[in-house]
């Protein structure tokens, strides 16, 4: 169980929250000594950095931007006196990989895994009416007991270097904001709630979970604030009369207002935004309010110039746009949980997200996009450490689903991208991961994790596990490229008929396909790496989607170019993208936006 709360922070009667967020002073720990130097006390030099935002790109020296160690921030924050005997705590979105929090040189947090949210409570240690300081020392190296897995080796130089076994750039650092809150001592902890349509109207059944015993009252709103449902206790149902329901693409969101209450005073107020809907899957069908859909979308990043993996709001708006402007209606959140500010717009655009935890890299290679479509195996869950992965691993998925469950825009849980299915080991790990999704998810949303390429139906030990079947096929690039992809199309319906012959009746989407494409490149007739191959792989990939029937999704890799580790494979960056790094198209967002526009939203429904 988790001690701290995950609810997003939020202003109310009883509750304040100050943004951290702009200059933070900053260095890095060339020895690894910072401790032994007291640097929790206050870091030296007077170098400053904007949180939220990844490290690396700001400097021109390549030393700095391939650090691997620990990083620290520091922040003088004033606490207003008007805060004694309220519970004071600073929140990180995010402090990748991890990080050790200090107040006024105690320690006062520590937390495991880069893509969640945590809280350190210092109420007994701020001082009123004055500035404390703030240090986090974050540590950004890869290893193989946390998500996302790598190594961390010495250079000869003796500098460290992070060696990802996955095909993002390690962007590490404070990559989402910072806030100050404070909370009554008794406030509202965790809230569960659960929809059921029942004809026109509509039940929301809830759990509130506090820090005291005082009774709590639950209010519904509609869009325009009235009230439209009640109830009291802890534990009840909202009956909603002419529920609107939220839909695809036609969002309506309710305000639920729970209040703890002690004779008619508020000791505390807690509101968010919910969307009544239902998901479910049911034979090859992913149903959303009953009706069944058909997804078309991307497997994303967060990545952008300048700032990395650090939220950035106005690339969060033009991905929005953009998404809309082609027809998509989904997205996955590859590799790892996003902010939460981007699941509060997809909750109100009516996007549907696959969201993924952090468990990339379970494949022992620095180029798995490479080796797996060879049919390497790598044992991966057979070290001696691998228990020591796994609880971080299940930690990672209580922070995801407690943090993002009330989101209607998430509609199915991604527990592993791309791990090594081919080994008996591999199940009872697969086992505890999935069992633990579907025991924290109130909505008990369907899991799924992605295949990769050598997790064919032969060979494949773990994909029962999934309710949705996820596949990430490259046949046309990393298989059979180029003029040979008719050979591609041959291997690719050769491995849908042995999936088909499974007859699994559960529904497949494709979590990624793609082919890289230069931005600059045209070439008549095609080559690989030109616009023109881009869409032939596309209309190659496209025809045998549509020859099956349970396929009922496509989300293609991916929405963006974005940076990677530098190698022989990649061009400055992975160059899949339908839009560049910048976000402007190329030539296939066109034919993309033609066919996903033209595609009814319950295609082979
Ligand atoms: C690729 N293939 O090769 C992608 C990777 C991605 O970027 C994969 O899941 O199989 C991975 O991370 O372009």
């Amino acid at each position: 169980m988790l001690n701290y709360s995950m609810l997003y922070p939020r202003e109310s009667v009883s509750r304040r929250a100050v943004s951290l967020d702009g200059m933070w002073k900053f260095c890095l720990d060339w020895n690894s000594d910072g401790e032994s130097k007291s640097w929790q006390e206050g870091i030296p030099g007077d170098d400053m950095i904007p949180v939220p935002a990844s490290f690396q790109d700001f400097y021109t020296d390549k030393d700095i931007r391939e650090y691997a160690g620990d990083l620290w921030y520091e922040k003088d924050i004033f606490v207003p006196g008007e805060w004694k005997g309220k519970q004071i705590l600073v929140r990180f979105g995010a402090a990748t990989h991890r990080a050790v929090v200090y107040v006024n040189g105690i320690k006062a947090a520590e937390h495991e895994g880069g893509f969640l949210p945590f809280c350190a409570d210092v109420t007994d240690i701020v001082r009123y009416n004055a500035y404390n300081k703030v240090v986090v020392k974050v540590n950004n190296e890869l290893t193989v007991t946390n998500i996302p897995c790598g190594q961390t080796v010495t250079l000869p130089t003796e500098k460290k270097m992070c060696k990802p076994y996955f095909d993002f750039f390690n962007y590490s650092g404070l990559q989402r904001s910072v806030w100050l809150t404070a909370l009554p001592k008794e406030s509202v902890f965790d809230i569960d709630t659960v929809n059921e349509l029942c004809g026109q109207d509509a039940k929301v059944s809830y759990k509130v979970r506090t820090t005291g015993e005082h009774p709590v009252t639950v209010e519904l709103l509609d869009a325009e604030g009235n009230r439209v449902a009640s109830c009291d206790g802890k534990e009840g149902v909202l009956e909603v009369k002419d529920a609107h329901l939220w839909k695809v693409r036609s969002a309506y969101l309710y305000r639920m207002v729970v209040r703890i209450v002690d004779e008619g005073e508020i000791l505390d107020e807690y509101a968010q935004e919910i969307g009544i809907r239902t998901v479910e899957v049911k034979g090859t069908s992913i149903l959303i309010n009953g009706e069944p859909v058909y997804l078309r979308g991307f497997g994303k990043h967060e990545d952008s110039d300048i700032v990395g993996r650090g939220f950035n709001i106005g690339v969060m708006k033009r991905d929005f746009e953009l998404m809309k402007w082609i027809g998509a209606n989904s997205f996955r959140t590859s590799h790892y949980p996003y902010s939460e500010e981007i699941y509060q717009m997809a909750d109100r655009e009516g996007f549907l997200i696959i969201d993924e935890v952090p468990a990339v890299g379970l494949f022992e290679s620095l180029m798995n996009f490479m080796d797996a479509s060879t049919g390497k195996q790598t044992a991966f869950f057979e070290k001696e450490t691998t228990p020591i992965l796994l609880q971080a691993h299940l930690r990672a998925v209580e922070e995801m689903i407690t943090r993002d469950k009330n989101h209607p825009s998430v509609i199915a849980w991604s527990l592993l991208n791309e791990p090594e299915t081919t080994s008996d080991a591999a199940v009872p790990y697969f086992k505890e991961v999935f069992d633990r999704a579907r025991e924290l998810d109130p909505q008990k949303r369907p899991r799924t994790f992605a295949l990769v390429m050598n997790s064919t139906p032969d060979k494949c030990k773990c994909y029962q596990f999934s309710d949705i079947i996820a596949l990430n096929r490259y046949y046309g690039w990393y298989v059979s490229g180029g003029y040979d992809i008719s050979t591609a199309e041959v291997l690719f319906r050769k491995e849908m008929d042995a999936w088909k012959a499974l007859d699994l009746n559960k529904p497949f989407i494709f979590t990624e396909y793609g082919a890289d494409t230069l931005s600059s490149e045209h070439k008549l007739p095609s080559v690989m790496w030109s616009q023109e191959y881009q869409a032939e792989y596309l209309k190659m990939n496209n025809e045998v989607f549509d020859s099956y029937d349970f396929i009922k999704g496509e989300q293609i890799w991916n929405f963006a170019d974005f940076q990677t580790t530098e190698g022989i494979m990649r061009v400055n960056g992975n160059k899949k993208g339908v839009f560049t790094r910048q976000r402007q198209p190329k030539d296939i967002a066109y034919k993309l936006k033609e066919r996903w526009e033209s595609l009814p939203l319950g295609y082979k429904g």
